[in-house]
């Protein structure tokens, strides 16, 4: 019965579709054991798991109350848009929900008032997620599809962005570039950019109201037009250099640049008919979890594989603790048709196994002394099993040791400090004087100039004599008659021949005059 099961099981991937189970219980003439094999999660309906955010502010009808005209009948403006009443208000989740029978249910922008300054908006969506498209990106307009706009995505959750596909009446006019279809792109150029009129040239608002996304025409390149060769599809996404992450992507941005027009200039006396109105926007595409899990699941407000093949994060990304003998690898869709799963292996005591932390992919046989040891520590470690940081970095205790992160690099003030090493916390080594974690400050009774000194003068030991005052602790000021470090030496004691004529008012002015010329030349007094 168990051997029947596991017979079962084992035929399951051919009889359930490619690249639905990650492993199977199969028995061999070594007994029963676990095989595993590449596999990816069911493609979803992606708008359910989606953020949304529309930019700029205001730019959602109804705040005030605002009236709109359709193209059909210009002169029939009934219709309101009103955000304090649920009837009348058309907020941007009316993008997300699912359509009754009937009515659609529709996200609009304010109108065109302020013709001819243009007509703005930004559609964001956000996953928190690695996705991997599966199908057409459906956007649907109700009262006309935009004249132009552009797709645009991220693949790493908003912080850069890249065009996606442009759209326009006209490419020429609107972006420069010639239009094109997706049908007639090749294998060679089945990621490349476009634009398209296909989608924006008016044709009557109620008979054409998607904006199409091609991913299906794109792969049929590939697998034919019923996408009956999927094999083919798989083995070019394996192998053509950057088609896979194409077609991934964990954020969309819709720009809307121009309302449709309705097939004519702009009318300024009826600016009521001109606005943006998005009832759908269909995203099918399945996590991108590397060929390492079958389930995706939505915890705590973000998608989430569940890796298998002892793997893990968000993406299984990497090998899980203690499963880091190799370094981490995707699973591949080949050898056809079962894949090849790529799974971390346990830290095991093989000859060879050498654990390097995920910060080399090499490791070298060293004959003169017995060892093995990584090669190429990246990440600024060092060590035979990358477990160091190297001079100048220390270990940040919050990162493992497998963590990017794990060297810091200790950033000693250079001229502050003895050596550019540090210990580990952080601290530097500081020359005399010098203080504080990275030797930039001075110690008290010290003054900063290139360099920590000992103060000269200050208010609490060092007084400047005399009425002398301190600059800066790094001198005395003295007044006329006086001079020395602290200002503590009368120069009639330094020089006798100056005291003779104390008292005569001659002497007493060439001295003052020689102190004020004393002061200007080293630029303390304006005269
Ligand atoms: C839309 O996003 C782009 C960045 O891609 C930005 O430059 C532009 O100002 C945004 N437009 C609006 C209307 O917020
Ligand atoms: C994004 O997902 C990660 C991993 O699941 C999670 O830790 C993080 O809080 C999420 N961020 C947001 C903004 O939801
Ligand atoms: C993952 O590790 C477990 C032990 O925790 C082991 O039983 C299993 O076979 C491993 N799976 C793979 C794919 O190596
Ligand atoms: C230390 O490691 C943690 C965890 O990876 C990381 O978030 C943090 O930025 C690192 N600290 C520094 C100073 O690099
Ligand atoms: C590093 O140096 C600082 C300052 O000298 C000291 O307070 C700290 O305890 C040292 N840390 C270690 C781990 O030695
Ligand atoms: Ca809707």
């Amino acid at each position: 019965m168990l051997y029947l099961l596991a017979l079962l099981l084992h035929r399951l991937p051919l009889a359930m579709g490619q690249y639905d189970i990650c492993k199977s219980w199969v028995t061999t003439d070594d007994g029963p054991s676990w095989e595993f094999y590449a596999c990816q999660p069911k493609a979803m309906r992606m708008k359910d798991y989606v953020t949304v955010r529309v930019d700029p502010a205001g730019i959602t009808c109804g705040d005030p109350p605002e009236r709109f005209c359709t193209h059909e009948n210009p002169y029939l403006c009934s219709d309101e848009c009103d955000a304090s009443n649920p009837d009348l208000a058309h907020p941007p989740k009316l993008m997300f929900d699912s359509e009754d029978e009937g009515l659609a249910t529709y996200w609009q922008s304010v109108t065109w008032r302020r013709y001819p300054e243009p007509l703005l908006a930004n559609i964001t969506l956000s996953w928190n997620k690695s996705i991997e498209l599966t199908d057409d990106i459906v956007i649907t307009f109700e009262y006309g599809r935009p004249t132009i706009m552009m797709l645009e995505k991220s693949l790493d959750n908003g912080r850069t962005w890249h065009p996606y596909q442009y759209y326009a009446d006209d490419c020429m006019e609107a972006f420069s570039m010639p239009a094109r279809r997706v049908r007639d792109l090749s294998t060679t150029s089945a990621n490349r950019v476009l634009c398209t009129e296909e989608y924006s040239r008016w044709v009557g608002s109620k008979k054409e109201k998607t904006v199409r996304f091609e991913v299906r025409d794109r792969f049929a390149i590939f697998a034919g037009p019923d996408l009956k060769n999927m094999d083919n599809l798989y083995t070019r996404l394996e192998s053509a250099k950057g088609l896979k992450d194409f077609f991934t992507v964990t954020d969309l941005r819709m720009r809307l640049l121009r309302p449709a027009l309705g097939g004519t200039y702009v009318q300024r006396e009826n600016l009521y008919k001109y606005f943006y109105a998005v009832s759908n926007i269909e995203v099918t595409g399945r996590c991108k979890c590397n060929l390492h899990a079958n389930l995706c699941t939505f915890k705590e407000g973000s998608l989430q594989c569940e890796c298998e093949h002892n793997t893990t994060g968000q993406d299984c990304g990497k090998c899980k603790k203690n499963f880091r003998s190799r370094s981490w690898r995707a699973g591949s869709y080949l050898p056809l048709p079962n894949g090849s799963p790529n799974a971390c292996a346990a830290a095991g005591s093989a000859f060879g196994n050498c654990e390097c932390y995920g910060h080399s992919n090499r490791c070298s046989y060293i004959d003169f002394l017995n060892v093995v040891t990584c090669v190429s520590c990246k990440h600024n470690t060092r060590g035979q099993h990358c477990q160091h940081c190297r001079l100048g970095f220390y270990r940040n205790s919050s990162a493992e040791l497998d963590d990017e992160n794990v060297c810091i690099e200790c950033n000693c003030n250079q001229i502050g400090s003895l050596h550019d090493r540090c210990n580990e916390t952080g601290y530097c080594e500081c020359k005399e004087g010098a203080t504080g974690p990275k030797c930039d400050d001075c110690l008290p009774n010290y003054y900063w100039r290139q360099g920590c000194f000992p103060n000269v003068c200050d208010e609490e030991l060092l007084l400047c004599q005399n009425g002398g005052t301190c600059y800066q602790n790094q001198r005395c000021i003295c007044p006329v008659g006086f001079k020395g470090v602290l200002c503590q030496q009368s120069r009639c004691e330094a020089d006798k021949k100056d005291c003779d004529g104390a008292h005569s008012t001659r002497a007493g002015l060439s001295t003052v005059l020689l102190g004020v010329l004393a002061l200007q030349l080293r630029g303390f007094v304006d005269l």
